[in-house]
């Protein structure tokens, strides 16, 4: 029986009962003996970096005894656990979530304080763990917060990328993109585990064999390349509970092997070098949202990570039920997390049937029943297909594994509807139209038990649409949603403390429970109609834009009065997220003012009559090979120029596009928004969660029928948002209206178009191809057809808004703006991702939280 370290920890009283992180007198000194043990330095030349690295320490010191129990109770208890396997994890800044997690804010917020240093500036010190691209590895990120938060055994796995996404810098206006080696200083919160090293191959040949024992014919594959791969863990902390789950996120190494032949050639460095290229495959996330990328060291990367992860997985279950294979199902559930990791059920048939000798269709019947599927976009440029010859050369067994897999399951399909050959043409894995290539998708849903859309519309639409034929073949309850959500710890209590206070005063909430019981927020609906209540949530708004105006100040130079309206948009920059629709009524509202302005209208009067104060801020990086997107990231900043030095504007108008969007920089600027733009084209946003944020924040949606602005309409009533648009069933019919009877550009698009090419904003030539996809080749995101709706809404919003500032509208901005506010936060409880993590639980893996 292994020695039990918890149980020896516990009859240690003392460590029970205070630890650094409810003792201030234990975390100085550890504080201390990691300045000058772990960091080698001394109290003299400790900076904020230094103090930093210290208080981390420290903290994750003490969080790793909740997860070294964690990983004791769950070993013990045996139960289902959940692998989220997802090639991107947008974590963020992990030190203040991990106080907040842990309940010792303030504490190690007057620690350090007696210590000299002041906690702000000490979070301040950490990079962005920015392992993804946007919505789909932030979305990853909350769901690990969540199944600690919610008690589930849950691990996440995943890529440890050297190089994060890309810094974004504006270089005269234009995007330019540099490195982002996170990593330039040790990382506090990864705990290298360089004891476990899983090979990996590529590459190679398969041949056939027969079994010594059975004399039945096997395969092997053989030869190639191999790599290590050795994992790094982040202890994921649970808010207000000791289950602290596991996030692997796995480094390529070289092995220790060396060719022979080329070093006895004389070509030591060859050897060498081979070797080092090893570390290439985790060394940099690919910067694409929402696209494709067909490289092979992409396919490399996916093939690595979840080769690895299914090695890991299969190993802790044989320690405990040996080749008891029926039981895997009942032992492991694996979620993937779009189709980057659907080479994980090729692998586990393989591991199934080449390595433990099972028999086909048992294996098989294993593998359904473990993996489940989430898709989160309809785009088909974003759907993946990898050209068989190149998995022929990097996968050669998994090819085959993958042919035979496709043979059995068209052998169903024909059975089930014997007379229609192209249904098997359509549902078959190979495309064989333009150069053979595996559909992805396809794949993932035939592997899989269940498959999920993000948001109960593109849920819908996904069965209408590119998986039609599946629901025929495999029936609609294979197919549910899962609508996304967010964790209320960081987007709520970590970016806007301010407001989770008051909430919690006002809720009589002192314990701040309702953060993982977010339908409490309910209760706030009884106050609308407290003037002083309505009162301190506009000034806790104020005070965040203020902060967000500082912001903008040190990173763009450019001044924003905090008392006009905030009207932010902020993603990645893509034509379907219609950031060009924005900007163009940017231009139309400046366009008209200087008009009004040039007729004698007084700054005042345009105010009162026509247009409130505003700033329009976005912010958002482009994937360094997307010119169209590149091309508004310029033109946003060639308005910005134009307009905010145009003196006679005032502050009646500012433009401001805040460089390096990330996970920390929305955490300012969410808390600051009046309102927000989520106005993609109708049925191209699966879900968003930005949506989310912005409105349990307290910032007003401007945005379409799509994704989850559906469901976030329902909850909060439709008096409290501002929708506008064409809807999705209508997108098909506008997009052959536009190519056929040509794009009807309205007369207010018309004058945008015109001062564009005028020149007004920087040369001209730049922004034709931006027109043209508009004007001239059909406008396939319907900006056309949606833009006087956004002019006329805006106007609408902005009645609602009223002349902040000016005493005599203040009132009215409070009954009307304000407590529409209360009202969205007040029903936004729904969006929690721990209601996301228990319906997967629920409805998707069959398990149920560890609450002892
Ligand atoms: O996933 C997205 C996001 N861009 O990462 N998709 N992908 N791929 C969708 O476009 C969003 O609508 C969605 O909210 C997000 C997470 O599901």
């Amino acid at each position: 029986k292994p020695f039990d370290f918890k149980e020896k920890r516990i009859k240690d009283e003392d460590s029970k009962k205070s630890t650094p992180l409810n003792d201030k007198e234990k975390f100085e000194l550890e504080f201390i003996r990691h300045v000058e043990i772990t960091l080698a330095r001394n109290m003299y030349n400790c900076d904020n970096l230094g103090a930093y690295q210290a208080a981390s320490n420290t903290i994750r010191d003490a969080l790793l005894i909740d997860w070294a129990n964690t990983q004791q109770k769950q070993t013990i208890h045996d139960d289902k656990r959940v692998y989220y396997l997802s090639l991107e994890f947008l974590m963020g800044r992990a030190m203040d979530n991990a106080l907040i997690n842990l309940k010792s804010r303030e504490h190690t917020k007057g620690a350090l304080h007696e210590l000299g240093f002041n906690l702000e500036d000490v979070l301040d010190q950490e990079p962005d763990a920015a392992l993804g691209n946007g919505g789909l590895g932030r979305l990853a990120a909350c769901f690990v917060d969540s199944l600690s938060s919610k008690n589930y055994s849950g691990w996440g796995y995943g890529l440890n990328y050297q190089y994060g996404i890309f810094q974004q810098k504006i270089i005269d206006g234009y995007q330019v993109e540099q490195p982002d080696y996170w990593l330039e200083y040790t990382n506090p919160w990864e705990i290298n585990r360089s004891e476990i090293q899983i090979p990996v191959d590529f590459f190679g040949y398969v041949y056939e064999s027969y079994d010594t024992n059975t004399g039945k014919p096997k395969k092997i594959w053989t030869g190639g390349e191999r790599v290590l791969a050795v994992p790094a863990d982040y202890p994921i902390p649970g808010f207000n509970t000791e289950n602290t789950n596991n996030l692997r996120l796995w480094n390529a190494k070289p092995t220790n092997e060396f060719d022979f032949n080329k070093f006895n050639s004389g070509d030591y460095q060859q050897s060498v070098a081979a070797q080092q290229k090893a570390e290439s495959i985790t060394s940099v996330l690919y910067p694409n949202d929402n696209f494709m990328h067909g490289k092979e060291l992409r396919l490399k990367q996916q093939y690595f990570w979840v080769a690895a992860s299914l090695h890991d997985i299969v190993r802790r279950f044989k320690k405990n039920h040996k080749d008891n294979w029926k039981k895997f199902p009942n032992q492991v559930a694996i979620q993937l997390n779009d189709t980057h990791p659907t080479l994980a059920i090729v692998e586990l048939q393989r591991i199934l049937v080449d390595l433990e000798e099972l028999p086909w269709d048992d294996a098989w019947s294993i593998v359904t029943k473990v993996f489940a599927y989430t898709n989160h976009t309809v785009m088909t440029e974003a759907l993946e297909k990898w050209p068989v010859e190149l998995v022929s050369r990097l996968l050669p067994r998994h090819l085959e594994i993958i042919y035979d897999i496709n043979f059995f399951f068209l052998k169903a399909v024909e059975s089930k509807f014997p007379s229609d050959r192209d249904l098997l043409r359509r549902v078959s894995i190979i495309e064989e139209d333009n150069g053979k290539a595996i559909r992805m998708a396809y794949l993932a849903i035939i592997g899989s038990h269940k498959v999920n859309g993000v948001a109960e519309l593109h849920s819908e639409l996904i069965k209408t649409t590119i998986f039609k034929d599946f629901v025929k073949i495999f029936g609609e309850d294979k197919f549910t949603n899962v609508t996304n959500g967010i964790t209320p710890r960081r987007w709520l209590k970590q970016a806007n403390p301010k407001l989770a206070e008051l909430i919690s005063e006002t809720l009589n909430d002192p314990t701040y429970s309702y953060l993982t019981n977010l339908g409490k927020l309910k209760e706030l609906e009884q106050f609308v109609d407290d003037d002083k209540f309505l009162t301190k949530w506009d000034n806790i708004k104020l005070s965040n834009k203020v902060k967000l105006a500082d912001l903008v100040k040190d990173l763009t130079g450019i001044t924003i009065d905090p008392t006009v309206l905030f009207d932010i948009q902020v993603k990645r920059i893509h034509e379907y997220k219609r950031q060009q629709l924005n900007i163009f009524a940017v231009i139309h509202r400046y366009l008209h003012i200087k008009e009004l302005l040039a007729n004698g209208v007084s700054v005042e009067e345009i105010k009162l009559k026509y247009y409130i104060s505003k700033c329009s801020i976005f912010g958002g990086k482009a994937a360094p090979g997307y010119y169209m997107a590149k091309t508004i990231i310029h033109l946003i900043n060639q308005v910005a120029d134009v307009v905010n030095n145009d003196e006679e504007i005032g502050n009646l108008l500012k433009v401001v596009f805040i460089p390096d969007y990330n996970v920390s920089k929305a955490e300012i600027i969410i808390p600051a928004s009046d309102l927000s733009n989520h106005i993609s084209t109708a049925g191209t946003e699966a879900s968003g969660t930005s949506n989310m944020k912005f409105a349990l924040n307290g910032g007003l949606i401007i945005g379409t029928v799509d994704g989850a602005n559906v469901e976030i309409t329902r909850e909060i009533g439709q008096e409290n948002i501002f929708l506008f648009g064409n809807l999705a069933e209508s997108v098909d019919e506008l997009r052959h209206k536009n190519v056929y009877n040509g794009v009807n550009i309205s007369k207010s698009l018309k004058k945008v178009f015109d001062a564009i090419l005028s020149g007004k904003f920087g040369n001209p030539d730049e922004f034709h191809t931006l027109i043209e996809s508009i004007r001239d080749h059909g406008d396939y995101y319907l900006v056309s057809d949606d833009f006087d709706l956004f002019l006329d809404t805006h106007i609408k919003l902005e009645k609602v808004y009223g002349h902040h500032g000016g005493d005599a509208k203040d009132i009215d901005h409070l009954h009307g703006w304000v407590k529409k506010s209360v009202l969205s936060v007040a029903n936004m409880g729904f969006f929690s991702s721990d209601r996301c993590i228990d319906e997967y639980a629920e409805n998707i893996w069959e398990v149920e939280p560890l609450n002892s």
